[in-house]
């Protein structure tokens, strides 16, 4: 029973969302090898657009997925019509049409597999841009205002196999030079690494650097960040991530040999009690993206000790707002933030730096796959890095806006690659057909 009425907003008056688009699209994306197997050539994501009456409009991007985009699709009787800037009564449409979502459905793969909360955050963020244009103010200031610049990246680096995706597979062009041949090169042993690492550090000029394992035997992949260390320790801040695929003294083992040149340990064992058990017995700390996801992961992350630091990532922790909230929840229980990504264009990166402008704190520069992506949805082509961080756009809203064009190209990608959701298994056995994911493999 509400003792007081509940506030409607009224649609017919101020800005409504006239129009929502919902478009597919596949980028290239080179064999990039993780613990679930490979990296397919193309990479999807799906680009939101709401416009509203007065022909404002609002953009998002979050991974591309079949299911998420039907989830998409069945919110848009709840959506259009809205008032954008009623974001708590929009939210709680969509919990009210879609119930709730556990953290468990995240499931066992490095990437988050959630639809709701991919879909609370391309609205959120779409709504959030028209808001911002609405009252010419950038979405940092949405979030509570700027407390730097320009945000930094580091360089994520990965053993990959040749290629730089696409349709033209392992196409080679002889003309490339630096960080394009280093995307085009195999990369399977530490010297390939090195190379890959001094490549992208200069063409963008990062100052921290993670490695991707999880692909290979811990020995060769603990000697890569030996051979990194060599090369960079000191300098350059090091993380290593093998997402949850070690078993617990397999951890120990590595971990111990890498305390010292390590920034932080990224999800080196899988589930919030190993995570914790683990973080006794290293003086490296332990960060994750795959044991506290979601905030029903909270109290038990806090009841166990189950990590230092959380790479919180706005497509899955349910937007803009919520990645906010999780910050202040961070620093009231003595965890660090910092952020998680995957493959993505410029509205993604955009979002994030938005959101990486407005954080409080930022101990740790974030991930961002950016540089292994060659096109863009955005006009103007690829968004700028200097020494290693990306300025906060300067226009109204997230400042940048979507080429239609383009955005035609790359949906039209989506249709001929007859992919519908990624899956790096089915990639992986491709080349080696009696491949499986494994859980936990060494
Ligand atoms: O792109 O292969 C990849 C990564 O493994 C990605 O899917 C992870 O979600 O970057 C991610 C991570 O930090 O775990
Ligand atoms: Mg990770």
């Amino acid at each position: 029973m509400h003792l007081f009425p509940k506030f409607s907003s009224p649609g017919s008056v101020g800005p409504f969302i006239k129009e929502m688009n919902i478009t597919p699209i596949a980028i290239t994306d080179p064999p990039l090898l993780n613990a679930a197997g490979l990296h397919a050539p193309y990479a999807l994501r799906t680009i939101v657009e709401l416009i509203t009456d007065d022909g404002i409009s609002g953009i998002s991007e979050i991974p591309g997925n079949e299911q998420t985009n039907e989830a998409l699709k069945a919110t848009q009787h709840l959506i259009v019509g809205k008032d954008p800037f009623q974001l708590g009564e929009l939210q709680q449409a969509l919990e009210a049409h879609f119930g709730t979502e556990s953290a468990h459905e995240r499931g066992d793969t490095p990437w988050d597999q959630r639809k709701l909360v991919h879909v609370f955050s391309a609205l959120e963020v779409a709504c959030l841009d028209i808001i911002g244009k609405i009252c010419n103010r950038p979405v940092v200031d949405l979030l509570g205002g700027r407390m730097r610049d320009a945000v930094p990246f580091a360089a994520y680096l990965f053993y990959k196999y040749e290629g730089a995706g696409g349709v033209l597979g392992s196409g080679k062009d002889p003309a490339a030079k630096g960080w394009a041949a280093a995307r085009q090169e195999e990369a399977v042993d530490p010297k390939g690494i090195v190379a890959q690492a001094e490549a992208m550090c200069k063409a963008y000029g990062f100052k921290s650097i993670k490695l991707k394992g999880g692909a290979f035997e811990p020995r060769l992949e603990t000697d890569t960040m030996l051979a990194l260390y060599q090369e960079f320790g000191g300098e350059y801040p090091l993380r290593f991530d093998p997402n949850a695929i070690w078993k617990p003294e397999t951890a120990f083992t590595y971990g111990k040999e890498m305390e010292g040149i390590l920034e932080y340990l990224e999800d080196p064992v899988r589930g919030q009690e190993n995570m914790a058990a683990l973080r006794k017995k290293l003086k490296t700390p332990l960060a994750t993206n795959m044991c506290t996801t979601s905030f029903e992961d909270i109290p038990n992350s806090i009841r166990l000790g189950a990590e230092d630091i959380i790479l919180s990532d706005h497509h899955f922790w349910g937007g803009l707002r919520a990645s906010m909230q999780l910050s202040k929840l961070c620093s009231t229980f003595g965890r660090a933030l910092s952020m998680h990504s995957n493959s993505h264009l410029g509205i993604s990166l955009a979002a994030m730096v938005h959101l990486g402008a407005a954080l409080p704190e930022m101990p740790y520069a974030l991930d961002t796959h950016y540089p292994w992506q060659s096109e863009e949805v955005i006009v103007g082509g690829s968004m700028g890095f200097q020494d290693g961080a990306v300025p906060v756009p300067s226009g109204p809203g997230l400042g940048v806006e979507l080429d239609k064009e383009a955005l035609q190209k790359l949906h039209k990608a989506y249709l001929s690659c007859g992919l519908t959701k990624r899956d790096d298994e089915a990639e992986m056995r491709k080349f080696y057909p009696e491949w499986t994911f494994q859980k936990v493999r060494w």
